[in-house]
């Protein structure tokens, strides 16, 4: 038997499951895997990330031997295919498997990136389901928490909203991720806890029932201040919006506030009753537009007269046609930003459903 043989016949002993850090998806799918390894008797460790920082992430994995490695919620774009990909070679020379679960938009090359790695790599990527369904489905089908955890996130990721322990953990999320950037805590440690109570009792492990409150008595204040002042600053974003009909289809454009992310100004403009400034009251925009401050674009309907991933292309990004991302750029005025947005929309109106049917 040559020394590769010899390699090649190890069994695998942990799982490294890398997910995104961002949102209730992310840290649901790797809740998951967790509970994978677990039934698989493998040690198991986690590096929660996003996009921007996968250099660093995958810098971890070059030394990991015998693991099975579980990417859940991000996709690979080509910024970063050439790292990712020399890390996991890496990985897999010294005995990892990569399986790489995802729903977000892929390149051929990036696909074929990952399925030209040795020892058989899974990449399954599917737009349907959010990355914790696919998590669920791929790695524990039978497994009922899993199902719950995969309910969960589809709630929060297909922007449902249905399920209150699955805002709960939305909002946890984003107090634990902006508490742990203040501090210049590590990320991963900061939501660690709540995710291995999520991998161990399922929801119930976070969510008090009966109560209708989380079961962390700190984390559920925080997240109550949280709630209210990001109503405020909400408020306030809203009351300075720009409105402009296009053919039809009324555009907004709002800036988003620090501490707010695109799906809280977007749930929030999809409510009629918060679309009401000094007794006027103002009609659901068919295409919501945020502006962050770093020039970062993200795109919402409210009416299927729009395919955000269209008009999201516009402005170099993509995504889906009820959500999607794009960027504009660095500015600093934004009525002259609305005005340009405006301007682009109206020469190329690829993003209005009808005008697509008619080509
Ligand atoms: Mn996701």
């Amino acid at each position: 038997m040559s020394k590769k043989d010899e390699t090649r016949g190890k069994k695998l002993q942990s799982v490294f499951s890398i997910s995104h850090d961002k949102d209730v998806d992310g840290l649901c799918a790797a809740a998951i895997v967790a509970r994978y390894a677990k039934q698989k008797n493998l040690d198991f460790d986690v590096l929660l990330t996003d996009y921007g920082s996968f250099d660093y992430a995958f810098s971890k994995v070059t030394g990991l031997r015998d693991t099975l490695i579980v990417v859940t919620d991000l996709g690979l774009d080509a910024n970063y295919l050439e790292a990712v990909q020399n890390a996991l070679s890496k990985a897999v020379s010294q005995n990892c498997r990569v399986v790489w679960l995802d729903h977000h938009q892929w390149s051929k090359e990036a696909i074929k990136a990952i399925l030209q790695l040795d020892r058989k790599p899974v990449v399954k990527i599917n737009h349907d389901f959010c990355a914790a369904e696919i998590a669920y489905k791929v790695l524990m089908p039978r497994d009922i928490i899993s199902g719950e955890l995969a309910a969960i996130a589809h709630d929060t990721d297909f922007n449902e909203r249905a399920i209150p322990a699955a805002n709960a953990l939305t909002d946890a999320v984003s107090v634990i991720r902006f508490g742990a950037i203040d501090r210049r805590h590590d990320i991963t440690d900061a939501l660690k806890p709540l995710l291995m109570s999520l991998s161990e009792n399922g929801i119930a492990g976070v969510w008090d029932s009966k109560r209708n409150q989380l079961r962390d008595n700190l984390l559920a204040k925080q997240v109550h201040h949280y709630r209210k002042d990001k109503a405020k600053k909400m408020r306030k974003a809203f009351a300075g919006h720009c409105d402009q009909e296009i053919n039809d289809v009324l555009v907004r454009i709002v800036e988003i506030p620090t501490g707010v992310t695109t799906t809280d100004l977007g749930t929030y403009l999809a409510d009629s009753e918060n679309l009401e400034l000094e007794g006027k009251k103002y009609p659901l925009a068919d295409l919501l537009i945020t502006l962050s401050q770093g020039g970062m674009l993200g795109f919402r309907r409210g009416s299927e007269k729009v395919l955000c991933n269209e008009a999201a292309k516009i402005f170099k990004g993509g995504g889906h046609p009820y959500a999607a991302g794009g960027e504009y750029g660095l500015y600093d005025d934004f009525e002259a930003v609305c005005a340009d947005i405006y301007n682009i929309l109206s020469k190329d109106q690829s993003w209005i459903a009808e005008k697509q049917s008619q080509d």
